[in-house]
């Protein structure tokens, strides 16, 4: 077989394999209007901001923010999608989700666009989307400390199956002082000295948000000079109760390092920036909890290798997904071909990081193309000594590394 049809055989696979999307910010139709979907959410995504913002030197931030949804989608839509050419990562998902929806991309009028989702319920939205971008199950971001969120899941509202959840820590871990009062509120007495009996307290805490969500993951967004051995209350609780716990319950533990937060408080969401950091920490948690399964994901790009050297060190480091300003083709080319060069196929080479529901459509489309290309070279590297591939063993291949098999075999493994 040459290259040619070993590139269509390998993407026609991975387009007819149903993804599972590990992390997402997407809730199901039950959380009411935390689940966001439509043109105007796409136009309004955080990541576009910036984008306009450089557009438009004139337009103070705290003046666009000022402004209703609707009247921000038609600034980013006039700006970068009608004055100049949508081509980066995130304008052009927007003209993939508008293609692949079939909504006419020659149509500039944005209030035309808009009448294309006024037919749907949100439950019809979402099986368009889950059926167009053949997504079979996506992982929510649940914070315990949202009212929303909360109120709903103690109303057992949340039933479909295919959104499933993750026990988000940031509140717990990265902010623990200021929700103290959120967690005598929710029944939970603790203080800040983290004396025997609030460790026991934040235990129950977490046992009881396992209880509630049945989480696959729990999972913490950390700085880039994270340390677990710096005596800050994060490392102490990770040490005292995350870690503990996440043993005694057999779930692994996200850790999603490399955030500098609100670089530029002016971008509100949007104001977040990248640094590289110290993956040793990683190495020493590694060593030191061995039955614990760490998910990582890094958000330098002068990280990843550093990261698959790590994970060769100790398999219960399992990296994960090309996340956000990583999530651009080149740098997904680039991460995934290492991974497999160093990892085979023992890691999850991507997730969507979706906010919109429609994103998935862009997300999963973009991904899959460039991880297709990477994987059928890999293939093509051995076929060519006469190695056989078939097309069973690509599919095996491909349950595994995006249809969420590995993320079973690391939890249960
Ligand atoms: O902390 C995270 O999970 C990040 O993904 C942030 O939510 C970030 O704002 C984002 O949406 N990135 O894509
Ligand atoms: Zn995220």
């Amino acid at each position: 077989m040459d290259f040619l049809a070993v590139t269509k055989q390998v993407t026609n696979i991975i387009n007819d394999t149903a993804v599972a999307d590990i992390h997402t910010h997407l809730y199901s139709e039950a959380f009411g209007e935390l689940m966001l979907w439509g043109v105007d959410e796409l136009l309004t995504y955080h990541y576009l901001a910036p984008e306009l913002l450089r557009l438009r030197p004139d337009l103070r931030p705290q003046d666009y923010f000022k402004l209703g949804k609707k009247e921000q989608a038609e600034l980013v839509w006039q700006e970068i999608f009608v004055t100049h050419t949508p081509l980066s990562e995130a304008a052009r998902g927007v003209v993939t989700v508008l293609h692949e929806l079939g909504v006419d991309t020659s149509e500039k009028d944005l209030n035309t666009v808009r009448k294309y989702f006024q037919d749907f319920s949100p439950a019809e939205y979402i099986d368009k989307v889950f059926e167009l971008a053949n997504i079979k199950s996506v992982v929510m971001t649940n914070d315990p400390f949202d009212k929303t969120e909360r109120k709903v899941w103690n109303q057992s509202k949340h039933q479909d199956e295919r959104f499933k959840s993750a026990l988000r820590l940031d509140g717990f871990l990265m902010n623990y002082t200021e929700n103290l009062p959120a967690l005598h509120e929710q029944g939970f007495s603790m203080s800040e000295n983290l004396e025997e009996k609030t460790i026991i307290a934040s235990r129950d805490f977490l046992k009881h948000w396992i209880d509630l969500i049945t989480p696959e993951y729990m999972a913490v967004s950390l700085p880039p000079d994270f340390r677990p051995d710096d005596g800050s209350v994060c490392a102490r609780l990770m040490r005292l109760c995350v870690l503990p716990v996440a043993q005694e319950c057999h779930l692994p533990f996200a850790m999603m390092i490399g955030v500098k937060r609100q670089v530029n408080p002016e971008l509100e969401l949007a104001g977040d920036g990248v640094g590289k950091t110290d993956v040793s920490a990683i190495e020493e948690l590694a060593c030191e909890y061995p039955d614990v399964k760490f998910m990582i994901t890094l958000l330098s790009r002068e990280n990843q290798h550093e990261l698959c050297v790590a994970a060769r060190k100790f398999r219960n480091i399992l990296p994960f997904g090309c996340w956000w300003f990583l999530n651009n083709p080149s740098i997904i080319h680039e991460i995934t071909s290492e991974r497999i060069e160093m990892l085979g196929l023992t890691m999850i080479p991507q997730h969507s990081d979706a906010r919109v529901l429609d994103q998935l459509i862009y997300k999963w489309s973009h991904s899959r193309s460039v991880i297709a290309a990477v994987l059928a070279a890999k293939y093509f590297d051995i076929m060519k000594t006469g190695w056989r591939v078939t097309k069973e063993d690509i599919q095996r291949d491909v349950n595994r590394i995006l249809g969420g098999r590995i993320l079973e075999e690391f939890r249960g493994g």
